[in-house]
């Protein structure tokens, strides 16, 4: 298959072709320059370089007649070889040459022996066994008739040529496969049917024919792709409907590799926690609690000292280099409208129905990832530490919850081990168990509503979000973070804990929010 530069290069491998072409025409129209050699052979070198940088097959390059004499050929051949180039075709007419559809017959041929010891020249400065050196023959083209071809042919052949290009113009196959009768396959024969196009490739295999070209397909469909899609964006002054005619951003930045850039930059780059973690942000509850101020809009847009409490919880993230920022919306999801963050829509409005949500972005819970809520406000050093650390599971609680428990609000209690107070500054801290119940008697803090999992968190947590609903003690549409967090610890893993005091507040009542506000 043919193929002009890297892309197209790709999109042929992709399309399950054994080999490239690197046809002349292609890519000197490509290069918006004629088939006459106006580009240089160099120019032409770095294009293929590309080609082969970009794909695995082989590459056939049209090395067209040679780009001058028999010392031109021995480098050209040189230099293919140290970009990875599989072969060359070379045919039998003079420098510069013409492209053989325009006015082939009136196009002169090469001297036989000329031509013969070119293709000598090259055979011998290859140092890959492999290269293949491919002699196109023009005699059908220049109307000079079968005689001729075979004689070429044989000459071309002697001299060393792994294959015969037999080129034709004509309408039907009938020359090139007399050509190929007579010529009993002493080397394999390649065609380029793109006069002859009807024939069936079952012709082909039937006169033992090694190869067909598909010469300049790809850049024939991209032109009349782009002079389409050219013309309806001037006429309608508007992408609306070229949007769905057209390849995909997304599918461009895939053949690109974007990908394995993104991996290598995981592998080679310094770690920078922060940048490699994203957060998810619940924020698709309503909160009745705070009545009127959220008949519009979820708790999470309610505005403390003049922004929406999630503009806050953003700015923050970023302040601590948190910068993939995803939320789940639910209750009056068009009222959330914070820039430059990613929307999911939980499946549930209105509930706490968090593990229904996180099941629902099942898939996107990869990588290091912290999950928070969208009414809680907190320093930036919190999501820090928390993305430093390299724990599978961990969270951050305050020291400080009988604050929560004398103003009888609704929180999560943490039982820890050891408790905090008492461990020496080095030891570990995990969590046992979130309760509910203010008066569990081994309380030692308050979740803040942080946890953060590892790249193996992640996976471990989309395990679990697979399990059946009933797995979370109750129903999974009710299942908050706490259910949540639980299951986690109850299936053998360790939630390390981090402990502060203060340095977060959160938003559940009218009350918070204008405590917020101080707090900013
Ligand atoms: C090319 O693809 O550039 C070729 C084949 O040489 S043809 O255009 O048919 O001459
Ligand atoms: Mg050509």
């Amino acid at each position: 298959m043919e193929a002009h530069n890297g892309l197209s290069a790709k999109i042929a491998e992709e399309a399950g072709f054994e080999a490239l072409w690197g046809s002349g025409l292609s890519l000197s129209a490509a290069l918006g320059v004629r088939d006459n050699n106006e580009a240089t052979w160099t120019q032409i070198l770095e294009v293929v370089e590309f080609m082969s940088d970009n794909t695995s097959i082989p590459i056939l390059l049209d090395g067209d007649t040679g780009f001058g004499d028999f010392n031109t050929m021995r480098r050209l051949v040189r230099k293919l070889e140290s970009r990875n180039i599989a072969g060359v075709c070379i045919e039998d007419k003079l420098f510069p040459k013409t492209n053989s559809f325009i006015r082939g017959n009136t196009q002169p041929l090469a001297d036989i022996d000329e031509f013969a010891g070119k293709i000598r020249a090259g055979v011998e400065a290859k140092s890959d066994p492999d290269f293949v050196i491919v002699a196109r023959v023009e005699a059908f083209i220049a109307g000079w008739g079968l005689d001729e071809a075979l004689r070429r042919a044989e000459a071309y052949h002697e001299a060393g040529a792994d294959a015969i290009l037999m080129h034709s113009a004509r309408r039907d196959p009938s020359e090139v496969f007399e050509f190929a009768r007579h010529w009993q396959q002493r080397c394999p024969v390649i065609l380029v049917p793109t006069k002859y196009y009807t024939t069936p490739t079952d012709a082909f295999r039937e006169h033992g024919i090694a190869a067909v070209i598909w010469a300049n397909h790809l850049l024939r469909g991209s032109i009349e792709k782009m002079q389409q899609i050219a013309a309806q964006i001037k006429t309608e002054e508007s992408l609306t409907s070229v949007e769905d005619r057209i390849a995909a951003v997304g599918e461009v930045f895939r053949l690109q590799g974007a990908t394995e850039l993104a991996e290598a930059e995981r592998r080679y780059l310094p770690a920078k926690s922060a940048e490699q973690t994203k957060a998810f942000i619940l924020a698709a509850v309503r909160g009745e609690e705070m009545g009127e101020l959220t008949e519009d809009r979820p708790k999470a847009m309610v505005e403390v000292g003049g922004k929406p409490i999630l503009q806050h919880i953003v700015d923050t993230y970023r302040q601590a280099g948190i910068r993939d920022l995803n939320v789940i919306r639910g209750y009056k999801k068009e009222a959330v409208t914070v820039d430059g963050v990613n929307y999911f829509d939980s499946p549930d409005d209105g509930r706490r129905a968090e593990v229904l949500a996180l099941t629902s972005i099942a898939d996107e819970l990869e990588g290091s990832v912290i999950v928070s809520y969208g009414d809680v406000l907190f320093r930036r050093f919190i999501p820090r530490v928390l993305a430093d650390s390299a724990a599978d599971f961990a969270v951050m609680i305050d020291l400080n919850w009988q604050a929560s428990r004398n103003r009888n609000r609704y929180a999560d209690y943490v039982v820890c081990r050891p408790d905090p107070v008492s461990a020496s500054f080095y030891q570990e801290i995990t969590l046992e168990k979130l309760v509910t119940d203010p008066s569990h008697p081994d309380i030692h803090g308050e979740w803040m509503g942080f946890l953060k999992m590892s790249p193996k968190g992640s996976a471990i947590v989309r395990e679990l979000l697979e399990e059946p609903g009933d797995a979370f003690d109750g129903p999974l549409k009710q299942a908050d973070m706490g259910a949540l967090i639980n299951k986690i610890i109850a299936a053998g893993h360790d939630v390390k804990v981090f402990h502060t005091t203060g340095n977060w507040i959160d938003c559940d009542s009218a009350l918070d929010a204008i405590a917020g506000s101080q707090f900013q």
